[in-house]
C-alpha cells in the first residue's frame, strides 16, 4: 500500500484551517490538522512545497518511521509551523490506520481507559451578573467543570472575555483573532488583574458552592513572583488549575511559582515538542500537560509525552480552542481517551458554519466528551463546503502596557 497524494485544504468557516488530505492507491483518505492560529498560510506552504512532494509512495502504515523521516530528515527541527505540519501527517496516517483496520483510533492506542472525557467549558463576562448567567448557561449544558474568566476594571478589552468588544468591534464568542490586515491592540495592568481575579472567585464560590471544579488562564502574563503571589490568593477558592501562569520557555522560573503555591499549575498550549516539557516534567513543576495533537506533532508525539509525564503523576489538559479544528480537536480525544493520565479536556465549541465543513462524530454528554466509533478519527471534510470560505487574513491581538510597552499577551 502506498500514499498516491497529498492535498493541503485552506478554508476559513468563521475562523481559518488548515487541513491535509492523505490518499492511498486503494482509495483510502486520511485527514489531518495544521491550523496555527494567524499564522495559517505558513503552515500550508511548508505543508504543501516541503512536505507534499515527500509523502506519495510511502507506506501509510509506517507513522512512526514517517514522522521521524519528517523531524530528523528537516535538520531544521521543532517550531510551531514545522510540528503542526508533523501533526497534520501524523494524524491523517492514524486516521488511515484505523479506517483500514475498521477500528476507531482509540482502539489502537491501547483502547479506552474510561467512558467519556470530562470537558471544561469557557464562562466569561463583564460584570458578576453576566459572569453567573454565562456558568448558569454552561451548567445547562451539561458542562461539570468550567474556566471563569472576567473583565477587569481599568482593562478595556481583555482575553477570554466573551462578551467585551475587541477593539475590532468583534465579539470573543469564538474565536480571540481578528479577521483584519493589523491585529487589533489590547491594553494590560497586571496589578489590577492580580487585585481583582480573587475577588471574582470569591463571588463564584459563594454563588455556585465549593464542588464544582473552576479553572482560570492567565495567558503567559506574569512574571515568577506575580504569578506566585496570584496562585496563593487564589488558594482559598480551590481552582482545579491555573494556566499558563508565566511564559514558561524559561521552565525552571516554575521552581519559584511552586514554592509559593499549592494552586495547580497547566502549562504549554503553545509548546511544540517533549524537550518545552523535560524540566517541567520531570521536577514535578506542572500538574497538567496543556498540549495540543495539532501543535505538538500529532497523536503520535502527544502520547509520548503523556506516557512521560505519568512517570511523574502529571496528567492531561489538552489545549482545546476553536484553533483546533474538528480534526486535531477528535484526534487528541483519541489519546485522551486511551491513556490512563488522563485529567480534563478544553472545548471551546466550534461555529456552525465550522461544523457544516467538518462533519464529526464526536459527542458532548452529560459534561463527558467521546470521539465517537467510526473508523479512524472520525472527522469528514465536506470539500465544496470548504471552498465556500476561502482565506481570510485574521491575527490573534497584541498587548500594550499603559506606558505603551509591548506585552504578552
Ligand atoms: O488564546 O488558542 O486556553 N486557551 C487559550 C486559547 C488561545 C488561542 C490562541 O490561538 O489560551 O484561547
Ligand atoms: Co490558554
Amino acid at each position: 500500500m502506498k500514499i498516491s497524494s497529498a492535498e493541503v485544504i485552506v478554508t476559513s468557516p468563521t475562523r481559518n484551517f488548515v487541513t491535509l488530505k492523505l490518499t492511498t492507491d486503494a482509495g483510502v483518505t486520511g485527514l489531518g490538522d495544521a491550523t496555527v492560529n494567524g499564522r495559517e498560510l505558513a503552515a500550508a506552504a511548508y505543508l504543501r512545497d516541503h512536505v507534499a512532494p515527500l509523502l506519495p509512495g510511502r507506506d501509510p502504515h509506517q507513522i512512526e518511521d514517517t514522522w521521524q523521516y519528517l523531524y530528523r530528515g528537516a535538520y531544521w527541527r521543532r517550531g510551531p509551523i514545522t510540528m503542526a505540519a508533523i501533526a497534520a501527517v501524523d494524524m491523517a496516517l492514524w486516521d488511515i490506520k484505523g479506517k483500514i483496520a475498521g477500528l476507531p483510533v482509540y482502539q489502537l492506542l491501547g483502547g479506552a481507559s474510561r467512558n467519556g472525557l470530562l470537558a471544561y467549558g469557557h464562562a466569561s463576562g463583564n460584570s458578576q451578573a453576566g459572569l453567573f448567567e454565562s456558568i448558569h448557561e454552561h451548567l445547562e449544558k451539561g458542562y461539570r467543570a468550567i474556566r471563569v474568566q472576567t473583565s477587569v476594571p481599568g482593562i478595556r478589552a481583555l482575553y477570554g472575555v466573551a462578551a467585551q468588544p475587541q477593539a475590532s468591534g468583534e465579539r470573543y464568542d469564538y474565536e480571540p483573532a481578528g479577521r483584519g490586515v493589523l491585529p487589533v491592540e489590547e491594553d494590560w495592568d497586571t496589578a489590577a488583574y492580580i487585585r481583582h481575579v480573587p475577588t471574582v472567585f470569591e463571588a463564584v464560590r459563594q454563588e455556585f458552592g465549593d464542588e464544582l471544579p473552576l479553572l482560570h488562564d492567565a495567558h503567559h502574563r506574569l512574571t515568577p513572583i506575580e504569578a506566585a503571589k496570584l496562585g496563593k490568593r487564589l488558594e482559598p477558592y480551590d481552582l482545579f488549575w491555573l494556566e499558563d501562569c508565566t511564559p514558561a520557555e524559561n521552565q525552571q522560573a516554575l521552581r519559584l511559582v511552586r514554592q509559593h503555591t499549592t494552586t495547580p499549575l497547566a502549562i504549554g498550549e503553545v509548546f511544540n515538542t517533549v524537550w518545552d516539557y523535560q524540566q517541567l516534567i520531570t521536577e514535578q513543576l506542572i500538574d497538567y500537560v496543556r498540549a495540543a495533537a495539532t501543535h505538538f506533532g500529532g497523536i503520535t508525539a502527544l502520547r509520548k509525552v503523556m506516557d512521560f509525564a505519568a512517570l511523574y503523576q502529571i496528567r492531561s489538559g489538552f489545549h482545546g480552542p476553536t484553533d483546533v479544528s474538528p480534526v486535531g480537536f477528535a484526534a487528541q480525544l483519541h489519546v485522551g481517551l486511551a491513556i490512563h493520565n488522563y485529567g480534563i479536556q478544553e472545548y471551546m465549541e466550534h461555529s456552525e458554519p465550522t461544523n457544516s465543513v467538518f462533519r464529526q462524530n464526536m459527542t458532548l454528554k452529560d459534561g463527558y466528551l467521546h470521539p465517537g466509533d467510526a473508523p479512524g478519527i472520525g472527522v469528514e471534510i465536506d470539500e465544496q463546503a470548504a471552498a465556500g470560505f476561502p482565506y481570510q487574513s485574521a491575527y490573534l491581538p497584541v498587548s500594550r502596557l499603559r506606558d505603551g510597552t509591548l506585552h504578552d499577551w
